[in-house]
């Protein structure tokens, strides 16, 4: 047998059937039926005793091919292969490693024993595309794992590595070495103790203390009643399920509620947020420049986490510092298992600081692969730089040095931390952007390329001018953050100013100082306090005379605007910023801006993004908001040429995405 699935025979009647279709031998369409024809073929095959369910590569599938989703799935469906498994009148055996997650745990669960290698994880992320468990997941966990348990899997989302697993259940074995003789050495034993099929419907293990279930039912239930996306509570619903309904009726459950799931505009973002963040990564025409090795980061006038997590990943780090010992002990609190003293906690943590360095002498960077400066540190830096070294200079637009020289824009800690745009200026060389690329990932950071300025700033600054328009209207300030807040931001735009401790000059009163072309006293900080108790809300006489002003000019709303008319003007004025980045090719793709927005600048991951969220509205609904809005300021809300190219084509935001 050829193809992404391969079925070979033992002279011991031991099948082996194994997934191989890189890179996580997702179980995509051909892999669904490649299997299911291997089952059959194995289970008539009458010198086959056993089968082992296994695969190569890195990984036991780690999953639905999240790819097919967008379309109505081609017979035959996964739950249906793993009743088709379940039903095998010989022993099946899932052979784990690597990352068993989502479908393809589910394929184990459904096989009858499951053994794993030690390093392997399991587990049902789906919550996290805005879907559920849809091939029995959620009726076969809790038969095993018991309710509690296996809520806890499903809503929060996160593998669970081989030991735990065991402890609750969900595998037979967990073995170290070499995992295709271990499974075979198990298999025989299988054989020997004559152990037939054993279907996990069947299994009551975790279904006896019904009082214990049916508390975690009600405490999970209780919290999500709220929750902007239906999957967790449908989550919820169907773990009920498997307590009350018998196992067929509770898969059709299932099935009913994953419909619901996979056709939400949640789950859509939440899918386009998972391939987008991943898209990002692909440069095209980088091809050719691979990465150089990063071994040692110098770090100078960069933030404390940024040099935890690079110790995380087993980098050295050479800290630059005025003051080196307060910067190592900062350092220190940063990563795990540290007191506030600094003191290390354990091994792990002593081999991670033993990798740390501090000075105050910049010639320690010659000994860098990669340098990341602050501004102000950039010069000397680059001075010190080894001829082989790479270096990012943070917070700066176009960094100046030549190839080896890219920019680096890091949002704030409070955004997640998870973020990184890479500025690349002309003269930047691919290997360069390479070498970046390939070490932010290793900080645990999704690197973004933009060239010529960071996308997250740029599009933050084009809401908060259509904030600030509609403050000059008249808006309520605290109406905008509102609605923004109801919309899914944690925070309003001017909270959000309030919190980093910029002006809210930038936006309402911004827009206003610079029409008037205004550059006296105010500009500065501390023009505008957000303060939903105190009045007045602008501290600045001159200032507040001006806005006065500019009212009475005639800039008062005729009526006010309501919090859906507020978010579809932040929408339209974000996704027209984001189409001008994408034109200037600062971008390589609208995908990109959604990553920027989600990542960095707070934008709700359920939502997808500006641009994903333009395409749901419909790119000629947006443009209509966008050209009636240019009638009172066309400076700012004219819409980018990009919407009439798209519209008259046919296209979408999505179709300039690629792959
Ligand atoms: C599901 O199973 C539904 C079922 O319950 C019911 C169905 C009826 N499909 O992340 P990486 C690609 S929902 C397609 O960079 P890592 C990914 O796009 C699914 N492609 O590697 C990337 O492609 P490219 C539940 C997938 O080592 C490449 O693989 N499962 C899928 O950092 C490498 O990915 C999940 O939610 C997929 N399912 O992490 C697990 N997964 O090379 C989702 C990955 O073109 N996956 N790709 O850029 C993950 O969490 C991580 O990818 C994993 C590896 C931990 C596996």
């Amino acid at each position: 047998m050829s193809g992404p699935v391969a079925l070979s025979v033992a002279a011991d009647g031991i099948a082996r059937i194994a997934v191989d279709n890189p890179p996580v031998n997702a179980l995509s369409h051909p892999v669904r039926r490649a299997l299911w024809d291997a089952v059959e073929a194995a289970e008539a095959d009458r010198a086959v005793r056993l089968i082992l369910l296994a695969a190569e590569g890195r990984t036991f599938p780690a999953g639905a091919d999240i790819n097919e989703f967008h379309a109505k799935p081609q017979d035959l469906w996964l739950p249906d292969l793993c009743d088709r498994i379940e039903a095998c009148a010989k022993p099946v055996v899932a052979v784990l490693h690597g990352t068993a997650l989502g479908g393809g745990f589910e394929l184990a669960l459904a096989a009858h024993y499951r053994l794993a290698a030690e390093d392997a994880q399991v587990g049902l992320p789906e919550v996290t595309l805005g879907l559920l468990p849809g091939a029995g997941g959620t009726q076969r966990l809790p038969r095993l794992a018991g309710g509690a348990a296996a809520l806890e899997i499903m809503l929060g989302g996160r593998p669970v590595d081989a030991a735990q697993a065991q402890r609750l259940g969900l595998l037979d074995r967990v073995v170290r070495g070499d995992l295709s003789e271990a499974a075979r050495a198990y298999a025989r034993e299988l054989l020997a103790a004559d152990a037939g099929p054993r279907r996990t419907r069947d299994s009551r293990a975790g279904l006896r203390d019904t009082r214990a279930y049916m508390a975690a039912i009600r405490h999970h239930r209780a919290w999500l009643s709220d929750a902007p996306v239906p999957a967790p509570e449908k989550i919820v619903d169907c773990v009920e399920a498997a307590l009350l309904l018998p196992f067929e009726t509770g898969l059709a459950f299932e099935r009913a509620a994953f419909e619901d799931c996979v056709t939400s505009d949640a789950s859509h973002a939440l899918r386009h947020a998972f391939l987008a963040e991943r898209r990002a990564a692909k440069i095209p025409g980088r091809g050719s420049a691979a990465p150089r090795p990063v071994q040692r980061l110098g770090l100078a006038g960069g933030d404390p986490g940024l040099a935890a997590a690079a110790l995380e990943a087993g980098l050295a780090v050479t800290l630059i510092a005025p003051d080196p010992e307060a910067a190592t002990a900062e350092v220190a609190g940063h990563c795990a298992g540290v007191s506030a003293q600094g003191i290390p906690g354990d091994e792990a943590q002593v081999a991670r600081l033993a990798r740390l360095s501090a000075t105050s002498d910049p010639a320690a960077l010659a000994g860098a692969d990669l340098v990341i400066a602050g501004r102000a540190q950039a010069g000397e830096a680059l001075a010190h730089l080894s001829p082989e070294a790479v270096l990012a200079v943070a917070g700066a637009a176009a960094a100046r040095g030549g190839g080896r020289v890219a920019g680096l824009y890091l949002p704030p800690a409070a955004e997640g931390g998870r973020l990184a745009e890479v500025l690349v200026a002309p003269e930047t060389s691919p290997e360069t952007a390479a070498t970046l690329f390939a070490a932010l990932r290793r900080l645990g950071r999704v690197a973004l390329r933009c060239a010529g300025g960071p996308v997250g700033p740029a599009m933050s600054a084009a809401m908060l001018r259509a904030a600030g328009d509609m403050l000059l209207r008249g808006a309520d300030p605290y109406r905008i953050d509102d609605a923004l807040r109801g919309f899914g931001f944690a925070l309003g735009p001017y909270e959000r100013l309030d919190r980093d401790g910029q002006a809210a000059q930038a936006g309402a009163l911004g827009v206003a100082l610079a029409r008037r072309g205004w550059t006296g006293r105010g500009a500065g900080r501390g023009v505008y306090r957000y303060d939903r108790e105190a009045e007045p809300r602008v501290e600045d006489p001159e200032v507040l005379a001006l806005l006065r002003a500019l009212q009475a000019e005639g800039g008062r709303p005729q009526r006010s605007l309501s919090g859906d008319e507020i978010v579809q003007r932040m929408m339209a004025a974000a996704a027209n910023a984001g189409a001008k980045l994408v034109d200037a090719g600062v971008v390589l793709r609208p995908s990109d801006v959604d990553v920027a927005m989600m990542l960095g600048q707070g934008f709700p991951r359920w939502r997808g993004g500006p641009m994903m969220l333009a395409d749901q509205t419909g790119l000629l609904a947006v443009k209509r908001t966008l050209d009636i809005l240019s009638e009172e300021n066309p400076a700012f809300w004219a819409p980018a040429p990009l919407f009439a190219e798209l519209i008259k084509n046919g296209r979408r935001f999505a179709d300039l995405n690629g792959g």
